[in-house]
């Protein structure tokens, strides 16, 4: 189908925004990294170009994520005029170089985590998995009394929906109490460019944990969700359902229902069959029947040092 002039117009202006967010980053004069110490590299992958690095901030620990980032499309004129060139070979119609791109152009996305707790730093360990069958009943028996003691704090939840923490990075905010959400930037995502696109949507209500929880009273929560997450993701960005992933994980990592919104052509970690739970599909299980997730068997995968693995191998269920 033609793009019409406003498509263009549209993109134009989502693409310059990006920009605009993108640049308007804080320059932080503390740097946590300048006094970095390592203890041990966790995990790191030449094809996804990323390391994360376990050590020590000023005597606490912390974990660093260093990950190169996509070229962007926008600046690749920019950073063929402007950088310098070194040949590495040359055999007949082939070339290879090392490009020096300007410093701009060649930035490093860092996650910093300090203090980090002990899950933190088991979380990015590179470890065995295992695929763990969960029944309704072990779910009540075994992995919510683990949840209830063991999951990570949910205190940044509580900060973005408070408006104590990335309030200006909200893009879109229904303030309804029961159906209501923020739809905010993934801070896996830089905003740079959209085929990383990742979005979360945290729920106002904080009585619903995961996907467990969830009945048919829930339905308007998540088709609110789905409609207005989606027509906002469109009219910001310019990118249209049908180019969006947009799922739940179980087991997620944070205890407060959320949902992921991100690119079909991104490759999201944790988008597997494994653990990714299309919003759509939960819709229409609801719809059928409302205790269904209440009562059916989830599989996902456990770390091999996870003490909740430990827990389903001591009943006897793997
Ligand atoms: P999850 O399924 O609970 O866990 O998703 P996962 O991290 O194992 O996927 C939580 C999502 O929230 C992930 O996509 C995280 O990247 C994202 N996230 C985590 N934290 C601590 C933050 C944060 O402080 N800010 C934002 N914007 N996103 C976060």
């Amino acid at each position: 189908m033609a793009e019409s002039e406003n498509d263009r117009a549209a993109k134009r202006s989502k693409t310059d925004a990006i920009n605009e967010r993108g640049d308007e980053g804080e320059r932080s004069s503390d740097s946590p990294v300048s006094d970095f110490e390592v203890t041990r590299i966790l995990r790191e992958c030449a094809r996804e170009k990323n390391i994360f690095i376990h050590g020590k901030v000023k005597g606490q620990d912390a974990v660093v994520i260093l990950e190169k980032t996509p070229i962007r499309q926008d600046t690749l004129s920019e950073l063929l005029k402007s950088s310098q060139l070194q040949l590495e070979m040359k055999n007949d119609v082939y070339s290879t170089y090392q490009l020096q791109a300007p410093a701009h152009l060649n930035e490093i996305k860092t996650t910093v985590i300090c203090p980090a707790t002990e899950k933190h730093v088991k979380k990015y360990l590179h470890q065995e998995v295992f695929l763990v069958e969960e029944s309704g009943e072990d779910f009540r028996n075994l992995t919510l009394p683990y949840i209830s003691s063991q999951s990570f704090s949910v205190q940044w939840v509580h900060n973005i929906l408070e408006k104590k923490a990335e309030a200006d990075r909200i893009v879109f905010e229904d303030p309804d109490p029961v159906t209501g959400f923020v739809l905010l930037p993934d801070f896996k995502w830089d905003q740079k460019q959209l085929q990383d696109l990742y979005l979360i949507a945290i729920v106002h209500r904080r009585d619903v944990k995961s996907l467990r929880d969830l009945t048919s009273e829930h339905l308007p929560l998540l088709t609110n969700i789905r409609s207005k997450g989606e027509d906002t993701i469109q009219r910001q960005y310019g990118v249209p359902p049908s180019k969006l992933r947009v799922y739940f994980h179980y087991q997620p990592s944070y205890y407060h229902l959320h949902v992921h919104f991100t690119s079909l052509e991104y490759n999201a970690p944790g988008c597997g069959v494994e653990r990714a739970h299309l919003l759509s599909d939960v819709i229409q299980n609801l719809q059928a029947d409302s205790s269904y997730y209440h009562n059916r068997s989830l599989a996902f995968p456990l770390r091999a040092d996870d003490a909740l693995l430990l827990k389903f191998k001591e009943a006897g269920k793997l």
